[in-house]
């Protein structure tokens, strides 16, 4: 076999493998697949500064970059293991067992898995092993011989080359084929049927109306919602018929809690202003909502909290954690269980069926999406996810202010023009924002902005200010101040550990 045909038949056996094992995940759902189950693994283990790194190139388009990196690695490494296989067919084979086994270690080690998701990742090196074989004894038989003439060896080379490409197509074709078929029965098989057939309660206590001083922006709706979280490529599918809310640790009672008991309970409804802590000044990774949902904390007292207990961690169905201050959900505030976004159930992206929203505290701390578990603990006995990767184990939102229109560096003819924008520090509420207006290479000058309407202190703030401008380049800075009379950071620091700050500028050319 020639080095060439060796690599594209490793890289074929990989592509099958992983390709099969897709299909095989489906019994156990798309988190037991090999590249799901790695992919997870690597996001839970990369060291803090990779990650940041990871972020500062591709944004939030981290995961995507991840998976291709994998694939290139893989391929690479299929690629060696045909060279291998073309030395000596049991190193080839050595090769892909390595590779069946950390597919298996990985699944295996994932939070919530069973020994069956083992099964993807071994029924796909299997088929792997048995292709490369296949391969490698064919090109052997089908080699010309030394008995034959020159045109015998010829034609026999060339009936070798067919067959090679003949197999490897078929192969390949049906690794893609299996594996968007595995996909595919997934994501049908998944819960959008459960979720579309959840009649969600109307709220014992609704939604103020909206006033009628607001811009269409103020509601963000589901499709456009910021999403972050650490799941790879397949969110927890979770079947409201066996969710199960399970509040116990420092408690004088444990209690579990169906999605039928909680459906039961009074259900309030509330715009709430949700923020990520890796939102950068300017950022779009914030968004807001009208959440449907239980408040936390007649729950919390049902259990009874013990005094000491001052956090509270949400344990969500995949594993990860965030602990939010036990005073943030029994201090009156709207922390909810929520059920239902802007009128619907929970996006299964956006945790379905019931994640937390708590308003004031950023989503690493407070907002746990595919909600399994509150245990009732201590800082001091327990650092969530995010806090040995370099966060605080506690953060307030920051009071922040963003320029959406005109964009950075957009021109517009001279005249009136409209800044506007949005500010937020949740459960404070904003009390102003002001917007200076510099001319190029001139200092400018702070003139109020109109603040528009808002339901409560728990959500951001639409602001515009209408400007005379004559022609130059201008730089537009915005900064608010919270309703405790606190201007926002001038100074700039990166979101870790606790929330990026500084002054929003833009640019903007009057022509
Ligand atoms: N299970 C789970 N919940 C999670 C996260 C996560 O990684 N896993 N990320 C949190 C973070 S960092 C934020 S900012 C919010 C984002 O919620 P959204 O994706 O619905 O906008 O979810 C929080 N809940
Ligand atoms: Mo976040």
């Amino acid at each position: 076999m020639t080095k060439v045909r060796a690599a594209l038949a490793g890289m074929t056996a990989a592509l099958v493998a992983v390709g099969l094992a897709e299909l095989v995940a489906v019994p156990f759902g798309a988190r037991s697949a090999p590249l799901v189950a790695v992919g997870g693994w690597v996001i839970d283990h990369v060291p803090p500064g990779v990650k940041d790194f990871a972020i500062s190139v591709f944004g939030t388009h981290d995961k995507q970059a991840l998976l291709v990196g994998m694939v290139l690695v893989l391929a690479a490494f299929a690629a060696l293991v045909g060279l291998a296989a073309r030395v000596r067919l049991a190193f080839g084979l050595a090769g892909i067992g390595l590779f069946t086994l950390v597919g298996v270690a990985a699944a295996l080690t994932r939070p919530g898995a069973t020994a069956a998701w083992a099964l993807p990742s071994l029924v796909g090196g299997i088929a792997a092993g048995v292709l490369l074989a296949y391969l490698v004894r064919q090109q052997q038989r089908s080699a010309p011989v030394g008995s034959m003439t020159g045109a015998e060896q010829d034609i026999a080379r060339e009936r070798s080359r067919r067959l090679f490409l003949r197999t490897v197509g078929v192969a390949a074709a049906g690794g893609v084929v299996v594996g968007v078929l595995g996909r595919t029965i997934a994501s049908r098989l998944g819960v959008a049927k459960a979720r579309s057939e959840v009649t969600l309660p109307a709220p014992a206590s609704p939604a103020p109306a909206l006033p009628s001083h607001v811009d269409p922006g103020y509601v963000t709706s589901n499709k456009d919602f910021y999403r972050i979280d650490t799941a790879f490529f397949a969110e927890p599918q979770i079947d409201p018929s066996t969710w199960q809310l399970r509040i116990h640790g420092m408690v004088d009672r444990e209690i579990t809690v169906t999605y039928a008991d909680l459906l039961d309970m009074p259900m309030v409804e509330r715009y709430i202003t949700l923020a990520c802590v890796s939102n950068e000044v300017g950022g779009d990774l914030i968004g807001n909502a009208k959440w449907l949902g239980v408040p936390v904390k007649g729950l919390l007292e049902k259990a009874g909290v013990h005094p000491d207990a001052d956090q509270v961690v949400q344990r969500s169905v995949d594993g990860w954690t965030c602990g939010s201050p036990t005073e943030a959900l029994t201090d009156g505030r709207d922390a909810l269980l929520a059920v239902g976004m802007n009128g619907e159930p929970l996006p299964v992206v956006h945790g379905f069926p019931v994640r937390m929203v708590v308003p004031g505290l950023y989503g690493y701390v407070s907002a746990c999406k595919w909600l399994a578990e509150l245990e009732v603990t201590t800082f001091a006995a327990f650092d969530a996810y995010w806090v040995p990767r370099g966060w605080s184990q506690q953060a307030v939102i920051k009071t922040e202010s963003r320029i959406d229109t005109p964009g950075d560096g957009k021109s517009r003819p001279a005249g009136q023009v409209t800044i506007a924008g949005v500010a937020w520090a949740q459960h404070r509420g904003i009390s102003k924002v002001e917007l200076n207006v510099a001319p190029d290479g001139q200092p400018g000058q702070w003139h109020d902005a109109e603040l528009l309407d808002t339901v409560s202190s728990d959500t951001w703030r639409q602001w515009k200010l209408d400007w005379n401008f004559t022609p130059g380049t201008y730089q537009l800075t915005v900064r608010a101040t919270d309703a405790t009379g606190q201007t926002q950071a001038e100074a700039e620091a990166p979101p870790a550990p606790d929330g990026a700050t500084g002054w929003h500028s833009t640019r903007l050319v009057i022509v």
